[in-house]
């Protein structure tokens, strides 16, 4: 087997999980829309901005999905990319995340109770090393081993800038969780909107380690089906944690604050 033939298992797995990925993505859809009128008017942004969460990352998955399975065909014993065909691309991802990053950074916001000038502040700052992230880490994927155009050191060289942003986030996103619970002092909801600065962190940090999963096969601990497999199973998990959890916990926290507000729901 040469490089790019993989074995029919890996093949299946990774159009499995890729279609997992976006029918999860259009159940929450409806989730959030469905929920949306649960919340006080002025929560009801962080619902919106989830809906446009979920309809790009439903399309963009789409894509990615479709990008797969166009690239291969079956030989009789495993796949092999498909002669002509368009070669198979994280591409639509980033693309994904640049709309899909401000958003879910900025939703956070109008949960925590931030408003104002310090509103307007961490929305650009947001923005800023949100979309900065991952144009440097969209240029540092075409680099990666395994490509056609691999290159070692410019891959870790966009990854690192990318990852100075990434920082950033990180400082920006624990202030914005500090400030919001303090707001949320004698609040239920105060747990539960608490308990997603860990869950930000991990599902967050699951996409550079995805972006370092080709290093599996560049140090030869494993061949090109297994490297692949690893990094979209990665991917998937993050997209699912980092946008539907990440959502729900900020619905449930704003339907508790909303009912301890007085807000009533109309039948
Ligand atoms: C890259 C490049 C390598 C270095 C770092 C990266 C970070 C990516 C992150 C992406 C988050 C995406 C989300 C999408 C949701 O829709 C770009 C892989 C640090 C953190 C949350």
């Amino acid at each position: 087997m040469d490089v790019f033939t993989i074995s029919v298992e890996a093949y299946e797995v990774v159009a499995h999980i890729l279609t997992l990925g976006y029918a999860a993505m259009a159940a929450s859809l409806l989730y959030f829309i469905l929920t949306k009128n649960d919340n006080m008017p002025k929560y009801r942004m962080s619902s919106v901005l989830s809906v446009v969460v979920m309809v790009s990352a439903l399309l963009l998955l789409f894509a990615q999905q479709r990008s797969w399975t166009d690239a291969y065909e079956f030989t009789g014993t495993a796949y092999a990319l498909r002669e002509g065909a368009d070669l198979f691309t994280n591409g639509y991802r980033y693309l994904n995340w640049m709309i899909d990053v401000p958003m879910l950074l900025i939703q956070i916001l109008f949960v925590a109770g931030i408003a104002g000038a310090a509103f307007k502040r961490y929305m650009v700052q947001f923005s800023t090393a949100g979309v900065l992230m991952i144009v440097t880490g969209y240029i540092g994927q075409f680099y990666e081993p395994g490509r056609i155009g691999e290159n070692l050191v410019w891959w870790l060289i966009w990854g690192t800038i990318s990852t100075i942003f990434f920082v950033w986030v990180l400082v920006l996103i624990t202030r914005v969780i500090r400030e919001g619970k303090k707001n949320m002092k004698g609040s239920k909801a105060q747990k539960v909107f608490g308990n997603i600065l860990p869950l930000f962190f991990i599902s967050w940090f699951l996409y550079p380690g995805a972006y370092l999963m080709p290093l599996l096969l560049q140090l030869g601990i494993a061949d090109y089906g297994f490297s692949i497999v690893a990094q979209q199973l990665t991917y998937t998990a993050a997209d699912i944690a980092s946008k539907v959890i990440y959502g729900v916990m900020l619905n449930t926290a704003s339907t508790i604050l909303s009912q301890e507000q007085g807000f009533e729901v109309k039948a």
